[in-house]
């Protein structure tokens, strides 16, 4: 029941909640942050997370409500937890091997002992609560957490929820640690997921790799009786920030420059980071067949490509910079005339969240393509913005990414490994009768207000708690 809850909260994660900017330290702008604000308020509590500034991250940060337990970590621990478990092993495994995984012994044991290392610091900081808080552990980068903390903590309610998909069990199957991983998820009260298919998986995996486990509707009982509970809840966003956002004067101000910019141009958009899992290779391969295609499109179309840096320490993240970068080049090679405009605008940096707001309000087609993705926000985000502004712009969602499962056929629904197929939807969204877009947007951003992130937070947070109560 909302607002109920009294317990302190000690959320764990691979990041803290708050980051440093010119006026100095304050709340990060991410949707789990704002989401958490009104919780933490509440009910207070603290946030345990990795600590990479050179200087130190403070204990307490006005901006955010709540203790900060910063976890430091050796360059040694980066390379093996961080660049590698984490994001060359665990990651590409879970999106489904659209990369290979790399599976090295030492970069699992740094994993564990790094995962101790969080178990610890959570300890130490629920020693220091009033009463015993209740443990939210974030992610594929703290898997192995809800079990070390169950020996230590065994009275507390520990939930653990996962941001990136879960793979079917012939995936998972070839992590030779798969055993202590489900059994480090096991511990936890209830475990959450973002849609069904991937809570599926899990316990499909479970009962495939422990003998005895019952699954009763979300409840799995294990052979030693004890039950967990294995949810399904989206994450979503702060649906009317958003709308605030998307009507406010920077917004309009910054909207009425690009427009100006690409003034009688059909504008598509792309908005990622710099990741594999995105599509964004396959997405421009489809825009350049567009463009083939279509040379009277030429002189009126632009796709801007908005990738925010990321991971730029790992090997496969800086091959892929340099092979979008080709096709951008190859792309804008061929089709720019002299003295005009190219067709793609790149930028290999983020924008602020005012210039974000306003490129999904110049949007006509929001190009969103992964070739796996654990929810996407960016979806949720641009239809939220136009529907607020009386748009009509078109959804290009791929089938794979797990918002798709809450849009039905609002959307136009691709397969972004089908590149020339891609291409030719790209072709027909250019056709669509702008009162059944503004229509269909409307219903997708009404389906985004009715299951915000703090509805998300309420029903995670009551699965933790009502599964605690049981055996
Ligand atoms: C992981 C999962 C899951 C992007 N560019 C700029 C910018 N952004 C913001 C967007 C959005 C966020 O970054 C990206 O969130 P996504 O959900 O799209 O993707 P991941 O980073 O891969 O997140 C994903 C998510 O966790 C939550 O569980 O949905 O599946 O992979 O909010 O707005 N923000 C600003 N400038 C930019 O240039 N200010």
């Amino acid at each position: 029941m909302p607002g109920s809850r009294q317990r302190p909260l000690l959320v764990v994660a691979n990041r803290l909640p708050v980051s440093r900017g010119p006026e100095g330290w304050r709340a990060s702008a991410g949707g789990l942050v704002t989401a958490m604000r009104p919780v933490m308020d509440r009910v207070g509590g603290a946030w345990v997370g990795w600590d990479d500034d050179p200087e130190g991250v403070p204990s307490r940060v006005d901006d955010f409500a709540c203790d900060l337990h910063p976890v430091r970590l050796s360059d040694e621990e980066v390379a093996g937890f961080y660049h590698g478990f984490a994001n060359r092993t665990v990651w590409p495994l879970f999106h489904d091997l659209v990369a290979e995984p790399v599976i090295d012994r030492a970069w699992w044991r740094c994993y564990q002992e790094v995962n101790h290392r969080f178990t610890q610091a959570t300890v130490e900081a629920a020693g220091q609560q009033e009463q015993t808080p209740l443990i939210w552990v974030h992610d594929y980068h703290l898997m192995l957490a809800p079990r070390m903390l169950r020996t230590e903590l065994p009275d507390a309610p520990i939930g653990f929820f996962l941001h990136v998909p879960f793979p079917p069990p012939e995936l998972l199957g070839r992590l030779p640690w798969r055993d202590e991983v489900l059994q480090g998820l096991l511990a936890a009260d209830a475990v959450g997921f973002h849609t069904v298919r991937y809570r599926d998986n899990f316990v499909r995996s479970v009962q495939q790799t422990f003998h005895g486990v019952n699954a009763l509707g979300d409840r799995l009982v294990l052979p030693d009786g004890r039950q967990v509970r294995a949810v399904a809840h989206p994450i979503s966003i702060d649906a009317q920030e958003f709308a605030e956002l998307a009507r406010s004067e920077e917004t309009q101000r910054e909207l009425e420059e690009i427009s100006e910019q690409f003034a009688g141009r059909r504008v598509f958009l792309g908005v990622d980071r710099l990741d594999y899992t995105k599509g964004i290779r396959h997405r421009l391969q489809s825009i350049e067949l567009l463009l083939e295609r279509n040379p009277e499109l030429r002189s009126e179309f632009a796709f801007v490509q908005v990738a925010v840096p990321s991971r730029d320490d790992v090997e496969e993240y800086r091959d892929l910079r340099t092979q979008v970068e080709t096709e951008v080049g190859r792309i804008n090679g061929r089709f720019t005339e002299p003295g005009h405009d190219v067709p793609v605008h790149y930028l290999y940096r983020g924008v602020s969240r005012e210039k974000l707001a306003a490129y999904y309000r110049l949007a006509d087609v929001m190009c969103v393509t992964p070739l796996k993705d654990g929810m996407n926000l960016v979806a949720k985000e641009f239809v939220t913005v136009q529907a607020a502004t009386g748009g009509d712009g078109v959804l290009l969602l791929s089938e794979f990414a797990g918002t798709a499962l809450e849009f039905g056929t609002d959307v136009v629904r691709c397969n972004p490994f089908d590149v020339e197929g891609m291409s030719l939807l790209m072709e027909a969204t250019l056709g669509l009768d702008p009162a059944d877009r503004r229509a269909r947007i409307r219903r997708m951003a009404e389906a985004v207000r009715e299951a915000d992130v703090f509805r998300w937070v309420e029903e995670e947070l009551d699965a933790v708690e009502r599964s605690h109560l049981l055996p």
